[in-house]
């Protein structure tokens, strides 16, 4: 069996200290609760997809939490984001409810995608997409990012996360050659959570730190962060923001990060040992987060484990809204579609 550890890097530097002074009590509590809202929203359908309620595939987020979250307390919704089949945070991020997330999940049609998209394929107004493609959703960010600047929206980026496996696609080539060329305000974000699927990622790219050894090639920036610390992940991005909307050049970033589950909800993970598992689950970044908060004197423990469980009774209520809402309509199988 081949151990994959993540190994000592050298990250971005991140004050500490100061993001907790300049983020403050109210608005570092809440990225715990979104934390611990996307962990308990999967938790909760993973249960129903073990009871045979949710069908198709189904891939976690649980781990990588920190990123997305931080990325949001950066940006704000008001700019285009992409990811791949690994989705849910991100629409939850971006405002999609509970109910029709779960909904969809359960394919119902009061789900995001009416029910015909499933675990896959999350939109928001804002969120063009969970892509099922590896690689499939890096020339569309890099379209939305080219439109941001020919409507000459100087505050709006395009972010485009992506996993490890998605940089050996020549879609990510092509995609990082023309938004260098076309200077297009573009972040591209390779969450490197060390495998895909089975594969242990020094198996499959030539390089170790990722986006600083490729970004040169493009004539780009490269970024390295710790994706299992929400500061270093908001120091780093607050930076390259920052960056972007200065130069509207795009930038390569790579946050190392760490799933807690397999690659799917049918991946028993036989690859990795459970002593593997169980070291990378003691940096969970739920639990450094709550322990900075609780360290700092904004909360405590009581308080934490109350959120976490109205959380857990938020996303209870959504499985019981999605399964009391109706199936789709055999009627309205081609409404919707491309190519009837
Ligand atoms: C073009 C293409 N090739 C192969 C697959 C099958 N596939 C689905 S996920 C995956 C691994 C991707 O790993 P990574 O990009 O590291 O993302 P992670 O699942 O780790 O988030 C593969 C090979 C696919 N969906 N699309």
């Amino acid at each position: 069996m081949k151990e994959k550890k993540a190994k000592a890097t050298q990250y971005f530097p991140a004050d500490r200290k100061k993001i907790i002074k300049a983020l403050g009590k109210e608005k570092l509590i809440e990225n715990l609760r979104r934390m611990l809202m996307i962990r308990n929203f999967e938790i909760r359908a993973e249960a129903a997809y073990q009871h045979g309620k949710v069908g198709g595939f189904f891939h976690a987020y649980i781990g990588q939490e920190a990123i997305q979250t931080a990325v949001l307390q950066v940006l704000g919704p008001d700019n285009w984001y992409i990811t791949s089949y690994r989705c849910h945070a991100l629409a939850l991020l971006l405002g999609a409810t509970q109910n029709e997330l779960m909904a969809e999940l359960y394919g119902r049609a009061t789900g995001n995608a009416k029910g015909r998209g499933g675990s896959m394929h999350f939109y928001t107004e804002r969120l063009l997409g969970g892509f099922g493609i590896v690689g499939g959703q890096v020339p569309i960010a890099t379209g939305a990012a080219f439109a941001a600047k020919y409507q000459d929206k100087r505050d709006e980026v395009a972010i485009c996360f992506m996993g490890d496996g998605a940089v050996a696609q020549g879609a990510f080539h092509e995609s990082l050659n023309l938004a260098a060329l076309w200077k297009l305000p573009c972040i591209y974000v390779i969450e490197n959570n060390l495998w895909g699927m089975g594969t242990a990622v020094d198996r499959a790219i030539s390089v170790e730190r990722i986006a600083e050894a490729k970004a040169p090639g493009y004539g780009m920036k490269g970024y390295t962060f710790d994706g299992m610390d929400f500061f270093n992940c908001y120091a780093g991005f607050e930076h390259v923001h920052k960056e972007v909307l200065k130069t509207n050049e795009p930038v390569l970033v790579e946050v190392i990060t760490e799933r807690f589950r397999g690659h799917s909800i049918s991946d028993p993970g036989l690859y990795r040992s459970k002593d593997d598992l169980k070291a990378c689950m003691q940096k969970d970044p739920i639990i450094q987060l709550q322990d900075a908060l609780i360290e700092a004197g904004f909360i405590d423990l009581e308080t934490v484990k109350e959120m976490d469980k109205h959380e857990r009774e938020v996303a209870v209520a959504a499985m019981k809204y999605a399964e009391d809402s109706p199936w789709p309509d055999p009627i309205t199988l081609e409404e919707d579609v491309f190519a009837p």
